[in-house]
């Protein structure tokens, strides 16, 4: 019976807690939806935690209730003075002796995960992916097969991929909470942590250092497809074109002209990190990580980048001074931004992901 009632509680809790957590994200924004080994091993820690905190307070409250109830005042003398005790030894023990143990049964598991979760045995055999956080992008340089990317992470499903960060401004903080725990992105040193994901989808990630006026737009995708469709993407992007020459001959113009100082179009990991590499723009879930993929947001973003991330890098651009692109222009650069692709088409997963989006805004 008390058993019952126990797991009735911890049951209600939890589903308390899912609804009201829930109500402040996505499915594929949450630490309690693990899709990922560190996100997995996190979440273990949270409920042995949880489990030990219910316990106690059940305990506490079962004595505080007794207490209350069996020695409140009774008709007795004014004078009445209870029996004085103090200094029982055994109970001294016991109420030291148990915070030990419930912080052992803790603390065991933790650092357990937290010494898992640093394991870099498999660092050489693995994937090496080389992240730059931005004020307010990220940068994605894959060590080994010499390409990078923007925005988007695209891993292969059940693969461990490690990702050495460092920041070119100020301190960010990288967090799929799907996938993983966060970890500091620093501008002085190269922190390592690697990811392994065990469902294919899309799923989103957040700078969680404060950082500066776009600190909350900081957004990013993790996409975790099989491995045939990684090895497509590789080697899609291997084979971008630096002198691809677009249908939107107008717009690749304009481009030239004013973007690509700081943008390229092919996927070489010698350029240098400026703005988002734009080999797979045409492949993006969303426009500069927060907005929905459309050619209208394409457009508003380069007719007024400030309207959609204050104080972001791309306010440095020569073009916005010289006022030479209006919409008309805009229009065509989305044109030929909307061509650039490593591969033919999106995967399912961004093609989701991309509808959902525009039915919830
Ligand atoms: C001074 C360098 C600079 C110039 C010049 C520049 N950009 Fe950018 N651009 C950036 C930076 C930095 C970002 C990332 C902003 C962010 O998300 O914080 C960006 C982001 C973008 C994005 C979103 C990318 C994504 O992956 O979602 C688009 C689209 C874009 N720029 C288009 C253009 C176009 C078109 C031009 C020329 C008309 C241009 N940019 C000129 C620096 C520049
Ligand atoms: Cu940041």
């Amino acid at each position: 019976m008390k058993n019952w009632m126990g797991k009735l509680r911890t049951l209600s809790l939890f589903s308390f807690l899912v609804i009201i957590l829930s109500a402040c994200g996505k499915e594929n924004l949450t630490a309690l939806v693990p899709k990922g080994y560190g996100a997995d091993q996190s979440f273990n820690v949270i409920i042995i935690s949880i489990l030990v905190m219910i316990v106690v307070f059940i305990v506490v409250m079962a004595i505080y209730l007794y207490v209350v109830l069996k020695f409140r005042q009774k008709k007795r003398q004014e004078d009445y003075v209870p029996q004085q005790t103090e200094g029982n030894k055994t109970l001294e023990i016991v109420w030291t002796v148990i915070p030990i143990l419930l912080l052992l049964i803790i603390a065991v598991p933790t650092v357990a995960t937290t010494y898992n979760l640093a394991d870099d045995s498999a660092k050489e055999d693995s994937i090496n992916v080389n992240v730059t956080g931005l004020q307010f992008w990220w940068n994605f340089e894959y060590a080994n097969e010499e390409i990078q990317t923007s925005q988007e992470l695209y891993i292969p499903v059940n693969e461990k991929v490690y990702l050495n960060m460092m920041s070119s401004d100020v301190i960010h903080s990288f967090w799929v909470p799907s996938i993983s725990g966060k970890m500091d992105v620093n501008p002085e040193n190269e922190n390592t942590m690697y990811i392994e994901a065990y469902e294919e989808g899309v799923y989103w990630g957040k700078c969680t250092e404060f950082c500066g006026d776009s600190h909350s737009l900081m957004d990013f995708k993790i996409v975790v497809v099989s491995q045939d469709e990684y090895d497509t993407w590789v080697d899609g992007m291997q084979n971008t074109d630096p002198e691809f020459i677009a249908s939107a001959q107008e717009g690749q113009e304009l481009f030239e002209n004013s973007c690509l100082s700081c943008h390229a179009i092919d996927a070489s990991a010698n350029h240098p990190v400026v703005g988002p590499n734009m080999a797979d723009f045409g492949n993006r879930t969303m426009v500069a990580g927060v907005r929905n993929f459309s050619k209208e947001e394409i457009v508003e973003w380069i007719v007024d980048p400030a309207s959609v991330k204050p104080g972001n890098g791309m306010l440095d651009a020569p073009y916005l001074e010289q006022e030479n692109i209006g919409q008309a222009e805009a229009e065509n650069i989305a044109d030929f931004l909307m061509e650039l692709k490593a591969t033919d088409e999106p995967v399912d997963s961004v093609k989701q992901f991309r509808e959902d989006e525009a039915k919830d805004n």
